[in-house]
């Protein structure tokens, strides 16, 4: 799984070898400081498992330990079905005597909650030229900061250069906000005029991005229309025409999810997913919750890799997901 911006990104130059030989890097001060900051910003789910879940948890096995271990996780929105088979097998393997301990069994618990995480492929194929992104989802749960985050990690840590198109034309604000978001991150930026439509901005976005020579266009969106219907045809339309200028493209469509929103950004998340073939989810607003535990499931629950967590609003707090750091950041006391 991606544990950075380098293993997150194929990029032709190293390819996505490096999780392996990398792995064991934890003492690196730089992953270390990573490490801490994710920490900190997941401290409300860390906090409300932690009071539950400890070693102390496991000393004395019974029915209710297991009851107890399940409710925490329910709260923590890992949701039922994947609390269920996760702490099934747990208790199985400790019945069975294969794991013993308190540490031991935590630390079990913290392996079987990343394994659930892990889903298909979670890189971002960048060697297309340019690679179109397109970044869907319902308003409000953080597309467009996003991309600002993305654009800006691009430069910085991958030297590639960005341009992003602001084909949510629906409220005028929105332009405006996308071009800010470039402004810091040094992206290029492309928008219509005022109301105009959105697929007309999408495929000049790409157009120009081919022109100039990005590297990378990044597609903003619409969250809301006057219907859920007409967003999703909005977004079709949005990628019939950027298909008319580049036909493999968008090479990725990242769909935003408001991790505060639980299980009903779960069902938004399920209604994009079947009216626009998506890639990847971008978890947001992690540090807000104490329910950062859908991070674990909603991959599972909808067979889409998270590829991206947003942990703040700053530049640095978005980031690749990485499975067992995110785990072992909500578990650990
Ligand atoms: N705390 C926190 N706030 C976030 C995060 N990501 C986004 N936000 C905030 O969420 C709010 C909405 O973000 P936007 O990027 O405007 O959302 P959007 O999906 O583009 O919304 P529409 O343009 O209305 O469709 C902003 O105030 C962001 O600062 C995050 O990871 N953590
Ligand atoms: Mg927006």
């Amino acid at each position: 799984m991606a544990r950075d911006w380098r293993d997150l990104f194929i990029t032709g130059d190293d390819g996505p070898g490096r999780a392996g030989s990398d792995a064991d890097d934890a003492e690196q001060p730089e992953r270390r400081g990573f490490f801490r900051r994710l920490r900190e910003n997941l401290s409300k789910t860390r906090e409300a498992l932690t009071s539950e879940i400890q070693a102390t948890l496991f000393e004395n096995l019974d029915e209710a330990t297991w009851e107890r271990l399940e409710e925490a996780l329910i709260m923590a929105d890992v949701g039922a079905r994947t609390t269920a088979s996760v702490v099934g097998r747990l208790e199985q393997e400790a019945t069975s005597g294969q794991v013993e301990g308190g540490p031991a069994l935590q630390e079990r618990l913290v392996e079987l909650l990343a394994g659930i995480a892990r889903t298909g492929d979670d890189h971002i194929d960048v060697r297309h030229t340019p690679t179109v992104i397109m970044a869907i989802g319902v308003n409000g749960t953080g597309k467009t900061t996003t991309i600002g985050k993305l654009a800006w990690h691009l430069q910085q840590e991958m030297g590639k250069s960005v341009l992003v198109g602001a084909a949510d034309t629906f409220r005028a604000a929105a332009v405006e906000q996308l071009e800010q978001w470039a402004q810091r991150a040094g992206a290029d930026f492309v928008s219509g005029p005022e109301g105009s439509d959105p697929g007309a901005v999408a495929f000049d976005a790409v157009a120009r991005g081919r022109e100039r020579g990005a590297d990378v266009v990044i597609i903003d969106t619409a969250g809301r229309l006057h219907t859920q219907d007409d967003l999703m045809a909005e977004l079709t339309k949005v990628r019939r025409v950027i298909q008319k200028q580049m036909p493999d493209a968008p090479h990725e469509t990242l769909l935003t999810v408001d991790a505060t929103t639980g299980q009903n950004g779960l069902r938004q998340a399920k209604l994009f997913s079947e009216a626009v073939p998506v890639d990847g989810i971008v978890l947001t607003k992690l540090d807000g919750t104490a329910k950062g535990g859908i991070a674990l499931a909603i991959a599972g629950e909808l067979g889409i890799p998270v590829k991206l967590i947003g942990i703040g609003e700053a530049l640095e707090d978005l980031r690749p997901f990485d499975p067992d750091d995110f785990a072992r950041a909500i578990l650990e006391p």
